[in-house]
């Protein structure tokens, strides 16, 4: 049996792996065999198939393979330099057997790893992160070597957890292949993006292999998607409490694969760059994120219009067409902000330009749209045309003269590739052929700085004819209808290089350009991750479908081209927490689903799940489905929702801006505010926004309950300032269509305002508080004020409420925007469980006020204070003994 001959042909000691779960991959390819396995001195050994063993690699590292080992070592101001080597080459084409080991113990909570060639300078991504050159004094984490051969152990010192272990598997390094393995803490991991997955990654019993390199692609379980963000959080269980989480970043921008298997443990292969690892020990997975984003940059404070309800669709096909789902929306009287056009808009689908013919009179639409509160995007695609008459189109001639176009392999021509320019929507539709022949593209290399001026000029020309709002930026993976180029690429090992991980299409050219591409930086083979350089400008609003570590400083984010399916609405909830977690905290789906045709029940669902998304955008291609063509019934729903928003929106803003001050992500799962409670841990179909304000979407066709947890705390119902009874448990709360269940967590006071058409027709309404009170009988909140649109946010209001013993003080602690009459006119109290029988206002009685016992909801009303006039104010409520 083969077998037996395999396990003879190396040593049956190296091999002898009685814990499948430790064997290491050695032949990640696919179609491993045992002649592939032994030409690389791995063990073959093949699982007998019952069906849980069926990802266990056959082809596996014996523990004696060739690796790495220590030289010298030698204390640094900012750590320790190791310099290891290894004597001989093992299977992949130019290893680099002499390296370099920087151990940067950077802070107490973050440790950095970087191991380089000693010798050559290797691509690295061009990521702005701290530069720390002297060790942190005191640290949370201890971390030793192993010589020979070489492993690094890093342990948290308060509990002596292993958090990072490399000792389990070979270190390669070769110029287009490393890879290395690190024990992981527990089977539970959250991040790992952009992929469509549960909220939980969870390796108990699972092999697992994700893909990273930003693609084009309907989002489909297991694939790569639009982004790269190789960041996750493991969470620690021991049997003690409070568990603790550590979180760990590899800096590395070229196409890679992760792997987790159930030992449990991870396993980094990427294409090239260098090992650039974080590690950050939490202790709690918020701290983690802090200590991520100190690293990449925080978000960016949107503007405060781009809070509100947007509208898209692909396929308005005329200006009439538009107009008219603007004046059904301006008839049902449904609230919204912005709205936005696709690429059929375009003349030809040319970037920079709007359909004279089709869309004539857009930018007298946009003026009267604007004049009115609303704001407009529109939509930029990376590609520009190349096929145009010369002269006639400025942003490929003048790029063309700039050289701002990302160029073939060793030459100076610009790569030519397929996208949407140059075609029209009816030749596309049409006839398909036709459309094959024509539409070939430039794309602008960002890495190249005489792109920003380029971009600028072209931009800025643009917005004298259409004053936009806004920019869409779509296709940036970059999207490629052809692989490679017009030409196919070249048979460079950048194109054929000889590991390429397991993304969709099976090679790195696959929807994309060719590899060996050239930007100005360095080779699209280590730029593609990054592709998208974001534009700066004025509080700008800018929507990327690609994205990497560190874009939230840019942009906001949508998850792609999904379906209209109750399963998508669930996956939606997993990816806007996740990319919290990675800093682009302004995310959102399309809103009753992109592809297919909408129901009006899975629509009425989605907009209410939707309202409490960071980026409220409904957007499809395909029938209509903005909400006034609906039923009436549904038209309410759906307007209930929004108006539910919308009145959130100080709460929403404040959450936007300690994001961007203090790195707090705007929406979170609930372990990591639960972290002690286990039930917690896989919580996927509810989420927090803030640390406050519970959401339980029904997620289930034809269904009027839905199965929700909360954990141990007092919690409201919203509106009705109802306690919920049970706790520590998971019930069914009714669920009709027309409610989505939202309670408001004990200990928070909610700043809210009276909604109107648009945020910016509600800015002067008065305010509202809701006084959420814990079983300790009090409450704090905030709400951070502004003009919404300057760039700087120097002038600003700040309040600080907080309520204790029955009196709620008012705290302006900040007050230098004066443009805008903050009066709080109403103040809800939820857990008054006394009677009520006065309430004095800033020392006066004020009788404008409602208590139901029943509902143990106190209502102050009438207010009429002035936000700003006073620092301090208090309203205070006397009850019965
Ligand atoms: C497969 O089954 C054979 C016979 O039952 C056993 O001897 C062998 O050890 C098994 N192999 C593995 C990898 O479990
Ligand atoms: C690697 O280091 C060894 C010992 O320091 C040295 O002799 C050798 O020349 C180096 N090799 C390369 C390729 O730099
Ligand atoms: C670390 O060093 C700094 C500067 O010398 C000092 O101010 C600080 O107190 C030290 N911290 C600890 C925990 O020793
Ligand atoms: C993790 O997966 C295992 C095996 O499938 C399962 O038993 C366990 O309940 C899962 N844990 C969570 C928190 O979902
Ligand atoms: C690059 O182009 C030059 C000039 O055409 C040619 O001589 C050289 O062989 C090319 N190099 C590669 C690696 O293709
Ligand atoms: C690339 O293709 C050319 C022509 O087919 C061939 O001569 C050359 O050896 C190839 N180079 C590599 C690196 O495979
Ligand atoms: C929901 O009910 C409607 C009407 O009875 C039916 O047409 C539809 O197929 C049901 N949907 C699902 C997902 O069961
Ligand atoms: C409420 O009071 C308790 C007990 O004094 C305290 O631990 C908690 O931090 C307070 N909470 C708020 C929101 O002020
Ligand atoms: C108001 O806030 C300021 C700044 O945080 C603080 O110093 C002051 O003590 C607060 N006053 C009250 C009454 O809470
Ligand atoms: C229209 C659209 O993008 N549909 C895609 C949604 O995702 C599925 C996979 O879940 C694809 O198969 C569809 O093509």
């Amino acid at each position: 049996m083969i077998v037996f001959l395999s396990i003879c042909f190396t040593s049956a000691q190296q091999c002898d792996q009685p814990e499948k779960n430790a064997r290491f991959n050695c032949h990640p390819e696919s179609s491993p065999s045992s002649e592939k396995c032994l030409a690389r001195r791995c063990c073959w050994q093949p699982m007998n198939s019952t069906l849980s063993d069926e990802n266990v690699p056959s082809c596996y590292y014996p523990r004696d393979f060739p690796t790495y080992r220590v030289i010298s070592s030698e204390p640094t101001s900012f750590g320790q330099r190791l310099i290891i080597m290894k004597p001989q080459s093992t299977y992949m084409p130019n290893e680099i057997l002499n390296l370099t080991v920087d151990l940067f113990y950077e802070t107490t909570q973050r440790f950095r790893l970087r191991i380089y060639d000693s010798t050559n300078k290797r691509y690295e991504v061009p990521l702005q992160v701290p530069v720390v050159q002297t060790k942190a004094n005191a640290t949370d984490y201890d971390v030793s070597i192993t010589q020979m051969p070489f492993a690094i152990l890093v342990k948290r010192r308060s509990t002596g957890v292993i958090i990072f272990d490399s000792s389990v598997s070979p270190l390669i390094y070769a110029d287009q292949f490393i890879r290395f393995s690190s024990v992981l803490s527990s089977p539970y991991l959250y991040g790992l993006g952009e992929h469509r997955q549960a909220l939980l990654i969870n390796v108990t019993n699972q092999w697992k292999t994700l893909p990273f390199w930003t693609r084009d692609t309907p989002p489909v379980e297991n694939n790569n998607l639009y982004g790269v963000h190789p960041f996750h959080i493991n969470v620690e269980r021991t049997n003690e409490t409070p568990v603790n989480f550590h979180g760990q970043f590899l800096l590395n921008s070229n196409a890679m694969d992760i792997d987790l298997q159930p030992l449990p443990a991870i396993t980094y292969l990427t294409t090239g760059g260098i090992i650039d690892l974080y590690l950050f020990t939490g202790p709690t997975a918020t701290d983690v994120i802090q200590q991520y984003w100190d690293v990449i940059g925080k978000p960016t404070l949107p503007p405060y219009w781009s809070l509100g309800f947007h509208l898209c669709r692909y396929d308005y096909h005329t200006i009439d067409n538009l107009r008219n789902v603007i004046k059904r929306m301006s008839d049902a009287q449904f609230p919204y902000d912005v709205q936005w056009t696709d690429i059929d808009a375009m003349s030809s689908h040319l970037d920079f330009t709007y359909d004279e013919v089709l869309f004539n009179g857009l930018p007298d639409l946009v003026r009267s749209l604007r004049s009115e509160g609303k704001h407009y995007v529109n939509i930029i695609d990376p590609g520009i045309s190349s096929t145009q008459p010369a002269g006639t189109y400025p942003p490929y001639d003048d790029g063309l003269r700039r050289e701002i176009f990302v160029k073939k392999f060793n030459s100076s021509d610009p790569i030519i590739g397929k996208v949407w320019p140059g075609t029209s929507y009816e030749i596309f539709t049409l006839l398909n052929a036709i459309f094959k022949s024509i539409g070939w593209t430039a794309f602008p290399d960002f890495t190249n700085e005489n792109s920003v001026e380029w971009w600028t000029n072209i931009a800025g020309t643009f917005h004298e004819t259409i004053p936009f709002d806004g920019i869409w930026l779509d296709m940036n993976e970059p999207s490629n209808f052809v692989d490679g180029s017009q030409q196919g690429c070249t048979n460079t090992t950048l194109d054929n290089p000889p590991f390429v991980p397991h993304v969709l299409g099976g090679k790195l050219s696959a929807s994309t350009v060719c590899p060996s591409a050239q930007h100005a930086l360095s080779s699209h083979y280590n730029l593609h991750n990054i592709a998208l350089k974001a534009i700066r400008g004025k509080r700008p609003f800018i929507l990327s479908r690609s994205s990497f570590a560190g874009s939230g400083q840019y942009t906001a984010h949508w998850t792609g081209d999904n379906k209209s399916t109750f399963k998508d609405m669930y996956f939606s909830i997993s990816a806007i927490l996740s990319f919290n977690m990675f800093g682009l905290t302004n995310v959102g789906a399309d809103i009753c689903g992109f592809g297919l045709d909408t129901t009006e029940e899975l629509c009425t669902r989605w907009m209410q799940l939707g309202a409490f998304y960071p980026f409220m955008r409904n957007h499809n291609a395909g029938k209509d489905q903005d909400p006034a063509v609906f039923s009436w019934t549904a038209q309410q729903i759906m307007k209930q929702a929004v108006l539910m928003r919308y009145s959130l929106t100080p709460f929403w803003y404040t959450l936007h801006y300690q994001a961007t001050v203090s790195s707090k992500t705007l929406i979170q799962p609930l372990h990591f505010e639960f972290s002690d409670d286990e039930n917690t841990l896989g919580i996927d179909q509810q989420f927090l926004l803030g640390r406050a304000i519970l959401v339980s979407p029904n997620l289930i066709s034809n269904t009027t309950t839905v199965n929700a947890y909360f954990p141990r705390d007092i919690w409201y119902q919203y509106p009705s300032g109802e306690k919920v009874e049970f706790v520590g448990v998971f019930a069914n709360l009714d669920a009709p269509l027309d409610k989505i269940n939202v309670h408001i967590r004990g200990g928070f006071i909610i700043p809210m305002q009276i909604p109107g058409d648009n945020l910016m027709l509600s800015r002067g309404n008065p305010f509202i508080l809701i006084v959420a009170l814990s079983s300790f009988k009090n409450a704090t909140g905030n709400l951070f004020w502004d003009d919404g649109d300057s760039i700087e946010t120097k002038i600003y209001n700040y309040f600080e409420f907080s309520s204790v013993e029955n009196t709620l003080t008012i705290n302006a602690t900040v007050t230098n925007y004066r443009d805008s009459p903050m009066r709080l006119e109403l103040v809800r109290i939820f857990g008054v469980n006394q009677s009520v029988t006065d309430v004095i206002v800033n020392g006066k009685e004020h009788i404008d006020f409602f208590h139901n016992i029943s509902d143990q909801v106190l209502v102050i009303y009438a207010l009429d204070l002035a936000m700003i006039e006073q620092t301090i104010q208090t309203i205070r409520w006397i009850t019965m003994k």
